[in-house]
């Protein structure tokens, strides 16, 4: 050890800190007073939140630092999960849950006259997602962490997540989410590896001083990537990975020419531009939107990236690239990060001086990618005017690789020009445009897709061409989720119910949940189960009160769809239901009747008209049904404003019934329905994404199947004549009747003409009309299911037992063994791991 590696060493040679519940008070102390500055006991919760935030994060570094040292040392494999969107919600109990210290933590708090759940809630979500594919990456990196898998986040620091929702007139309204307000105690700022990343400008051939052409890119306007670090601990494993996120920031160049035109003031407002970049997530979905700043955004975290993970291999290799692809893979979030393709390319030809075909080798062997959409008008496509302006020497490489595929194709089938133009990465037309998913599927070396059926989906229709060229890229890897938070950390009751029977293994091992279907029988066990159920029935129950202002009683059937509000998703179809449910009550058509509490939410893409209006209906539906006496506890529904990762914490632990009726062969997973089945609801769904494969797990006596199949829903399009349908169904004629009358829109008569022309119409994509009466008797046997409490309980506790396949730490080992190929790597002392008293 040399001096100065001495002199280091001391400085991070801290004893390691405590993690009982009395150190846990000191550190809170400590940090109210020290850090923020709190002299008194003030009213302002939040400053307790944040000194407890800090103290746990204090037991996150020592394991932070023993990962990262690991890594370095071992110097195996590493991937890199590239993402626009991580929605990660909450961290606080997470990080508590997995360190082990959640009755130490509960106890400090005590001793402090505080309570841990009333704490909780001052976290702000990190909102910065969509929805599933932003939660997905959430899950991921949790699991990943759990099975020590050397994986980072990379992904963008959004000034402002998803917008916030209001509903106003029963309008969805959107309020700006400055989440960091108040400060990001989870965050950890490291300028020292700050990128620069370039745009615009142009491209400019030379010979460098051994005589070789190269390209380099000049004239461009370049922003900063500053890197914020999230720890990502492990589930107590001493393991603690990284997400970073890229914040962008003017370099300190000002515009000379204005600045010595005098123009001081302007010249620092055109910092403005750069700073932009990292400010909004954009809170579309599902169809592409074309906006520059979006592809800006792109570049940026594909840019910052690539070069940090390429900083870091030099600063061990040097510039020897010959092991990179057996030691690097990047794992691209659909194709929203797929320009680092070509910026992989760039840097290693440009910046390190790699031919053509070895940086082509390297590209091809270390990205891999993963669709999460059958919608054909959500596949990416940017304009070649704009990439041309924007990032001219990446436009060069794409054409470039475009080229040579084309030869390649040429040469595979000579003549078929057709295929050719089919097939080309650059699309011809009155304006060209790159599509982004023939990009990644040609520079990668894996191309899967999110559940069986979307894979096989994939490979007959959108991709099918690729696939008769290159069958072995590609592959499925079906989603999951983290059961430490989706059933440990939200569902304490049915957690620990679970753990005294079967243990906690489940908690890493999902399978040993099936343990549980020997319980079925147990008439003791069951009630304890239906206990749980109505435990958190009762706390959704308190909340919906208290933000929709209606009385769920927890003795009804909870029945629940709660996702982004889509055409596809149909939500217009659930409405349909209630409206229907509600016409049998008012007909005195109500022997055996089941009580039901229907809650739907979700966001609306804010330039979505159709979606907008279906929120409109739903809440208009609820007035009328909420209100009318007639109806009572028989029926009550309402629309759950913002729906976001933290409700949902609420909501899936008490629903009955999980709503995931998407038309056939749009849905390319969804990830909320294995949140539900986790939690012991049963679904009521079509064939459609993983819903078959839940089906399959489950068993077909335990899932309410309804609707067409993807086969069906093709061959019926033709022929399809939705107002014939409702002609002849009675049950069908009076709700669209109901809606169309205005019973619904007393003073704005027509209000819902679009949703109920766009039902009518022959051709409707999502086929509403052709599944509407599956759906409501599928609903009625659901209804006459849940009457009889022991075989609803047992279908519940089924659910749970075989939702085991549909954990993250499964789809990671899958990405793992065939697409990765990582070694876990345990960091070398596990201090970290809380001491085994606390464990057990
Ligand atoms: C694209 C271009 C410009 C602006 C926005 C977008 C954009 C952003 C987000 C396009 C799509 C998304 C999100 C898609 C998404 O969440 N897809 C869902 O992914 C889940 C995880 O795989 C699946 O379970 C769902 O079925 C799928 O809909």
């Amino acid at each position: 050890m040399t001096e100065q590696e001495a002199r280091m060493r001391r400085i991070t040679d801290v004893p390691c800190v405590g993690k009982t519940s009395a150190d846990l008070v000191q550190g809170i102390q400590r940090h109210y007073l020290r850090t923020l500055g709190q002299h008194t006991s003030s009213h302002v919760k939040n400053y307790k939140y944040q000194a407890l935030a800090f103290a746990i994060r204090d037991r996150l570094m020592e394991c932070w630092k023993n990962t990262k040292d690991a890594y370095e040392e071992q110097d195996g494999k590493r991937a890199y999960y590239l993402s626009l969107e991580f929605l990660m919600g909450r961290a606080l109990g997470n990080a508590v849950l997995n360190l082990g210290l959640d009755e130490e933590v509960v106890k400090a708090l005590h001793d402090l006259g505080l309570d841990f759940e009333e704490i909780v809630e001052e976290e702000r979500d990190a909102g910065l997602g969509n929805g599933g594919l932003g939660r997905l990456a959430a899950c991921f990196v949790d699991s990943c962490a759990t099975l020590q898998l050397p994986v980072t986040g990379y992904g963008i620091r959004y000034e402002y997540g998803m917008f916030r929702q209001h509903i106003e007139n029963g309008y969805q309204m959107e309020d700006p989410d400055h989440w960091l307000r108040g400060g990001n105690v989870w965050e950890v700022e490291r300028s020292e590896y700050t990128q620069r990343i370039h745009f615009g400008g142009r491209s400019e051939y030379y010979h460098d001083d051994q005589g070789d052409l190269r390209v380099r890119w000049v004239d461009s306007n370049d922003v900063l990537a500053v890197p914020f670090d999230t720890p990502i601990p492990g589930y107590k494993n001493g393991t603690v990975n990284t997400l970073r996120l890229w914040k962008s920031a003017a370099t300190d160049e000002f515009d000379l020419g204005e600045f010595n035109a005098g123009d001081y003031a302007g010249s620092v407002a055109s910092k403005n531009e750069a700073e932009h970049i990292s400010m909004v997530l954009y809170p579309n979905d599902s169809s592409e939107n074309g906006k520059e700043l979006r592809l800006r955004q792109q570049y940026f975290l594909a840019s910052a990236s690539i070069k940090d993970v390429l900083r870091q291999w030099v600063n061990v290799h040097g510039e020897d690239f010959s092991e990179f692809s057996a030691k690097n893979v990047f794992q691209l979030n659909d194709t929203h990060p797929t320009v680092s393709v070509a910026e992989l390319m760039r840097i290693l030809m440009d910046d390190y001086r790699l031919t053509w075909d070895e940086a082509w080798d390297i590209t091809q062997h270390t990205m891999a990618y993963t669709n999460h959409t059958l919608l054909p008008e959500a596949l990416e496509r940017w304009s070649v005017s704009l990439f041309s302006r924007l990032l001219p020497r990446v436009l060069d490489i794409i054409y470039e690789i475009n080229g040579r595929f084309l030869t390649v194709l040429a040469q595979k089938y000579p003549g078929d020009v057709e295929r050719q133009r089919r097939m080309s990465i650059i699309e011809e037309g009155d304006v060209q445009h790159v599509r982004m998913a023939y990009l990644a599927i040609v520079g990668s070396f894996s191309i899967n897709g999110v559940a069986q059926l979307h894979s096989d989906l994939l490979v007959e229709g959108l991709f099918a061409d690729f696939y008769k060229l290159w069958p072995e890229k590609f592959n499925n890897k079906t989603n999951g989720v983290t059961q430490r938070r989706w059933m440990a950390w939200c569902n304490k009751p049915l957690s620990a119910l679970i753990s005294s029977e079967i243990g906690d293994d489940w908690i890493t091992q999902l399978n040993e949940l099936q343990q549980l279907e020997l319980l079925v029988d147990d008439a003791n066990f069951r009630e304890r189960w239906s206990a749980c159920k109505r435990q958190n029935k009762e706390r959704l129950s308190k909340v919906v009160e208290e933000v929709c202002g209606v009385r769920f009683s927890p003795d009804a059937m909870f029945d629940i769809q709660v996702k982004r509000i889509h055409e596809y998703k149909r939500q217009q179809l659930n409405i349909l239901h209630v409206i229907h449910l509600y016409d049998r009550i008012k007909r005195g058509d109500t022997a055996n009747w089941t009580n039901r509490c229907v809650l739907i939410g979700g966001k609306a893409a804010p330039g979505y008209y159709m979606a907008k209006q279906i929120i409109k209906l739903i809440n208009n539906v609820a007035e009328v049904i909420n209100n009318d006496p007639d109806v009572g506890d028989k029926l009550k529904i309402v629309f759950f404003p913002n729906y976001r990762v933290s409700a949902m914490e609420i909501i899936a632990p008490a629903a009955d019934l999980s709503e995931q009726i998407s038309t056939a062969g749009k849905e390319a997973s969804g990830t909320g329905n294995m949140k539900f089945m986790m939690n012991g609801a049963m679904t009521i769904g079509t064939l459609d994404g993983a819903n078959i494969e839940i089906r399959e797990e489950v068993g077909r006596d335990n899932f309410f199947l309804f609707g067409l199949t993807t086969d069906e829903v093709e061959a019926i399009r033709p022929n399809y004549v939705p107002n014939n349908i409702i002609a002849a169904d009675e049950d069908f004629k009076r709700v669209m009747d109901l809606i169309e009358c205005g019973h619904f829109s007393q003073f704005e008569p027509g209000l819902f003409a679009p949703i109920t022309g766009s039902i009518r119409c022959h051709d409707d994509p999502w086929l509403v009309a052709a599944d509407f009466r599956s759906y409501i008797d599928a609903q009625q046997e659901a209804a006459e299911a849940y009457q009889d409490k022991e075989r609803w309980q047992r279908m519940s506790i089924l659910n749970t037992a075989y939702s085991g396949k549909f954990s993250t730490d499964r789809t990671m080992e899958d990405y793992n063994r065939e697409i990765w190929h990582l070694t876990p790597i345990r960091p070398k002392d596990e201090t970290c791991v809380p001491p085994r008293h606390l464990c057990d």
